[in-house]
Formats: C-alpha cells, sequence, structure tokens
C-alpha cells in the first residue's frame, strides 16, 4: 500500500469547475514526467509558467503553473512536482488520463502524501492531524487551534514529556543493567526517579483536566433549544440560523422531529438543534418526538430553554436544571412588555434573558451569551491542549503507566522498568514516535559515560 518505488499522483485543491486547479505527483518518476509534459524542467521551488503538452503527440493541453520540488526539500521528502492547470472538469481528465500512461504511476491513495511525509519524518503524526483539521476548520478558533498543532506546538510538549520519562527510563535501566552497583540504584537513583516521574504524572494530569475544551472545539458545540410547544423554538432556531431552517407556524406540536442546523457563532463551531415541545400529549407521533428532544437535552452542551413570556410557569424540568449551562429565555416578549427588555438577568441563581424575535429584543444579547458559554467550553485555540479522543487515551494510559510506577517503584526493578518503558510507548503513539528504543540508547549511553 505505501510502496513508495511507485510515483502517485492526485488532485490537491478541491473538485469541481474552479479558476486553478492544483495537481501533484510525487516519487521516483515525479522528475521523468515533469520533463515529458513540459520539456526542460523549471528551476527548484520557483513557479514558472509552462506549455503542458501530451508526450505522445504534442498535443498542447494547457498553459500551467509549474513547480519542482526535488526531494528531500519537499513535502513528502521525495521529488515532487505541482501543476497548477486551468480548473475545468476536461482539462482535468485529460491530465489524469495523460498520468495514467506512465509506468509505476498511479492515482494516490487518501493520505498517501502526508503517509510518505510520516515515513520520510516530514511529519509527525499530531502534525499531519492538524494539517487535516486546518483543512476541515469551518470556525476562526478551529483554524487557530489547527493551526497550532500543524506547527508541532502538541508535538513538541509531548515530546518534551516523553524525552524525560525516557531519561527517567534510562536511570532505571542503568540500575538494572548494573546489578553489582545495587546501592547505586536502590538509594541515589530511585527517589530522584521517583520524583521526576511524579512531576510528570502531575503535569500529564493537569493537561487531562481540560474538561474536552480541544475536542469540543474541534468537534462543535451542541445547543439544544428546548421548552414548552410553541414557546418559539423553531423561530429562534431561524432567527440564529438566519435562514428558513424549522417550520413555524402558530400551531402547538409543528416540530417533531430533531432540526439541526451547523453555525459560525462569533468563531465558534456551534450546532443548533431544534426540538419538539415538551409537555403531556397522547399524540404517539408527538410522543416520539418529546422522547428524541429529551435525548438530545442529554446529550447538550447546552440548552436554551424556551417558555412563552405570556405563560410563563416559573417551573423548570430537572433534565433542564441539571444540564450545566443553560439559559432560561423568556420568549414573545412583545405580547406583554411595552418596551425593550434588560440583558441577562438571574432568578434563584439561574440565568434569564427576556427575548422577542419579532421586535429583535434581545437576540444579540443571547448571541452574545451563547460566545460566552462556548467560550467557557471550548476556549479559543490559544493553548496546545488535547484536540482528539486519540490523543487523550494515549496519555491517560500513560499516566496510568506512571501512576502503577509510582505505587511501589522499589518492586523488581524490571516491573517498574517495565511500567515507564509502557508509559513511554504510549506517549510516542500520539506523535507516532514509538521506536521508544532508539532514543533509549542515545540517553543510555551519556548515563553510561565514564563506567
Ligand atoms: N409575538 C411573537 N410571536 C412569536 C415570536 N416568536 C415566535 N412567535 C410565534 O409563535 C408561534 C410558534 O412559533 P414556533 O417557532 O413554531 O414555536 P415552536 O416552539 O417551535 O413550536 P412547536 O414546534 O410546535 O413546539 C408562531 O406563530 C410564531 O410566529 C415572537 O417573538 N413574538
Ligand atoms: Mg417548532
Amino acid at each position: 500500500m505505501n510502496d513508495s518505488r511507485e510515483t502517485i499522483y492526485a488532485l490537491a485543491s478541491g473538485p469541481g469547475r474552479a479558476g486553478i486547479a492544483v495537481y501533484r505527483l510525487s516519487g521516483p518518476k515525479a522528475k521523468d514526467i515533469l520533463t515529458a509534459l513540459i520539456g526542460v524542467l523549471p528551476k527548484p521551488q520557483r513557479a514558472s509558467l509552462r506549455t503542458l503538452r501530451d508526450p505522445k503527440d504534442g498535443d498542447i493541453l494547457d498553459q500551467a503553473v509549474v513547480l519542482w520540488h526535488p526531494g528531500p526539500a519537499s513535502f513528502t521528502g521525495e521529488d515532487v512536482a505541482e501543476l497548477h492547470i486551468h480548473g475545468s472538469v476536461a482539462v482535468g481528465n485529460r491530465l489524469l488520463d495523460i498520468l495514467a500512461t506512465f509506468s509505476e504511476c498511479r492515482p494516490a491513495l487518501a493520505g498517501e502524501f502526508a503517509r510518505r511525509a510520516f515515513h520520510a519524518g516530514k511529519l509527525d503524526l499530531a502534525e499531519i492531524e492538524g494539517i487535516a483539521d486546518l483543512v476541515d476548520a469551518e470556525t476562526e478558533f478551529q483554524r487557530r487551534q489547527a493551526v497550532r498543532q500543524m506547527g508541532g506546538e502538541q508535538s513538541r510538549l509531548y515530546d518534551s514529556w516523553r524525552s524525560r520519562l525516557l531519561h527517567a527510563l534510562a536511570m532505571m535501566e542503568a540500575a538494572l543493567d548494573f546489578p553489582e552497583e545495587d546501592d547505586v540504584a536502590d538509594h541515589d537513583l530511585v527517589p530522584e526517579i521517583v520524583g521526576q516521574v511524579k512531576s510528570l504524572a502531575a503535569e500529564f494530569a493537569a493537561h487531562l483536566d481540560d474538561k474536552n475544551r480541544g475536542e469540543r472545539l474541534r468537534d462543535g458545540v451542541r445547543v439544544v433549544i428546548a421548552g414548552s410547544p410553541n414557546a418559539g423554538k423553531s423561530t429562534l432556531l431561524n432567527a440564529l440560523a438566519k435562514r428558513d431552517a424549522a417550520i413555524v407556524s402558530n400551531l402547538a406540536g409543528t416540530t417533531r422531529d430533531i432540526i439541526q442546523v451547523d453555525l459560525d457563532l462569533g468563531g465558534y463551531p456551534v450546532t443548533l438543534v431544534d426540538t419538539a415541545g415538551l409537555g403531556d400529549t397522547e399524540e404517539e407521533i408527538e410522543q416520539e418526538g418529546i422522547r428524541r428532544a429529551e435525548k438530545a437535552i442529554s446529550g447538550a452542551d447546552i440548552v436554551l430553554y424556551l417558555e412563552d413570556a405570556a405563560l410563563a410557569t416559573g417551573r423548570i424540568p430537572n433534565e433542564i436544571s441539571g444540564c450545566a449551562d443553560h439559559l432560561i429565555v423568556h420568549s414573545k416578549c412583545d405580547l406583554v412588555d411595552k418596551t425593550a427588555p434588560g440583558s441577562v438577568f438571574k432568578v434563584d441563581g439561574r440565568e434569564n434573558l427576556r427575548l422577542s424575535i419579532h421586535n429583535d429584543w434581545n437576540i444579540e444579547a443571547l448571541e452574545n451569551w451563547l460566545c460566552a458559554a462556548a467560550a467557557r467550553l471550548c476556549g479559543q485555540g490559544e493553548s496546545a491542549g488535547i484536540t482528539q479522543a486519540r490523543h487523550r487515551e494515549s496519555l491517560q494510559a500513560s499516566l496510568d503507566g506512571l501512576r502503577e510506577f509510582l505505587e511501589n517503584p522499589l518492586q523488581p526493578m524490571e516491573i517498574s522498568a517495565e511500567n515507564l518503558r509502557q508509559a513511554a510507548l504510549q506517549l510516542g503513539r500520539i506523535t507516532g514516535r514509538v521506536d521508544v528504543e532508539d532514543l533509549l540508547d542515545v540517553v543510555f549511553s551519556k548515563l553510561c559515560i565514564g563506567k
């Protein structure tokens, strides 16, 4: 699958009609193919305008900006060519047809350029995931977070922890390797190792105790609009989405199914969820709608609980009051208030807001409240936090190994060393640097100087 003797090619820009489409080739034949298409190679790393021709009959395919990146100073570490052709379906298809005629040259598999970059040591796994997140980023704070990860901020943190861990492990190995120097191992080295491992464990635990902010920012914040039937939930969804995503009517029980809209709310990725009105009903479909609404509420990060201001009971269902972040919204205030109401206020420690979509009262205040709640939940991508469940699992497994070590560092030293080795291995999985032995050799050889 990852046979780097083969040259791979793919459209690197988006599919469909566009001003320019970028095709990329990587592998040992990139140079020959580029030469066959344009004649003389351009200077490395310089954009050059060239005529692309079909090597078979010299037929002109397009005028293209061409870049030549000889390995190893390229994205994949291999010879890479980039063709910026006009982005029509016809030009793209003809280019692909021509590329397919070269031997040992084939379309790239998903992620294959990045895979080659990883194997060439150009990027680690966390950095590659950062690139993928950047390509998928839909909001400003998602972009910020992904850029940091792509730039290696997380990797540097995990690598620095890993080398400290390997240092502790090397000392453990040293103790194991020189049993005749047992005194040194037990009385001098072990307290120092324990100290190092303790501070690492504390740093890991603090890093894990982040309320999943990075993952939330990456995946989006779920905001569920719930409340009594006919309270104006769907009207609010449409107002926030700035389009008619949900049906609105003056009949109670209009919304039955879950309706979702993805939004960029001030840089935060938000999934707004409209639900069926909560309340007693004999109607079977409405009952199912309510079950779905309750499920949505239990999976929400934030709940906006709507009550018609004219009918407000002040009773908040338990599932809402138990939810970490919620706002009680008194809707349709224009029916009871003569003038625009004030902003967020507290009743029994709970935040409330009087709202009228029809009179445009407090919609901005509601958006600001949502942004502040999203900021509390997911931050602004400002620190090198955990962004993926995969990283969290590895870091947690690594911390478990450290804790096992700390429980009894003087258990047979081989077992203690194995706990540390496993912890380092788990940490290495985040960036893909799992070759513990290599680094161990380096650290260990330093320790052994003069012995
Ligand atoms: N006066 C006034 N009417 C509103 C306001 N917001 C919504 N309405 C009206 O209230 C009625 C119900 O609105 P919906 O948005 O369908 O209410 P809902 O909560 O989604 O209702 P269900 O889906 O049936 O539970 C509609 O006639 C809306 O036009 C408002 O701010 N002021
Ligand atoms: Mg509705």
